[in-house]
């Protein structure tokens, strides 16, 4: 009898422990903008959806297998992970005077690889500035693709380069990451960036 009873308490702890989940500092939300087929004279953001809220490890890498890698997007088509709260548009209050480091990629894989790296690091709390970040997004685009780690103050360079220094180490890569003012990108698509790393 008390063997069986010891039995069906280890059972239940057994479930208990697989249900067990582990909170994340903060909630975060998957975007996707998928701009491969887009309306004629349609503004920019009108295919811009969300895709999933979470703030636990387990439902992150439920997500993480169930929906689909940068690399299988079409061109043209952005992927983001956002801060829940923060809309990726430099029109969101939390955005409108940041900028963004930019990291090209050198093919699919490496888009892939460096989009978990970045994930993690962003869930996992990495970087000292955390607050200051919003988000990153992942960007196929025809010529190169590439990851973008979006930044509240775009003015304040002590916090960006160590955002940037960080975030280069994360992605172990020897290419220059580059930091562009959202505030440039408004008024020329093709403003010089500010910062160097
Ligand atoms: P993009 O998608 O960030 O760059 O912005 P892309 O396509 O990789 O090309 P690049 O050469 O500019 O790097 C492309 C264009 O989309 C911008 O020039 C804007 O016209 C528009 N756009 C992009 N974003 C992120 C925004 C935004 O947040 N708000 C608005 N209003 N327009 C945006």
């Amino acid at each position: 009898m008390e063997s069986s009873g010891s039995m069906a308490s280890g059972t239940a702890n057994e479930a208990e422990t697989t249900k067990q989940t582990h909170s994340l500092q903060r909630q975060w939300t998957f975007w996707l903008d998928n701009q491969s087929k887009p309306k004629q004279g349609a503004a920019w953001g009108t295919s811009l959806r969300k895709v999933h809220t979470f703030e636990t490890v387990e439902e992150f890498w439920c997500l993480y297998d169930q929906i689909f890698k940068p690399s299988k997007l079409p061109t043209n088509a952005d992927f983001h992970l956002f801060r829940s709260g923060i809309e990726p548009k430099w029109e969101d209050p939390e955005c409108a005077n940041g900028g963004k480091w930019t990291v090209t990629s050198s093919g699919k894989s490496n888009l892939d690889t460096m989009w978990l790296e970045t994930l993690m690091a962003l869930i996992g709390e990495q970087f000292d500035e955390a607050d200051d970040i919003c988000g990153v997004v992942a960007s196929v685009r025809p010529r190169q693709d590439k990851i973008a780690l979006w930044t509240k103050s775009a003015s304040n360079e002590a916090a960006q380069m160590g955002i940037g220094r960080k975030w280069k180490e994360i992605l172990d890569v020897n290419d220059k990451l580059t930091y562009s003012f959202h505030d440039d990108s408004r008024r020329d698509r093709s403003a010089k960036s500010r910062y160097n790393v």
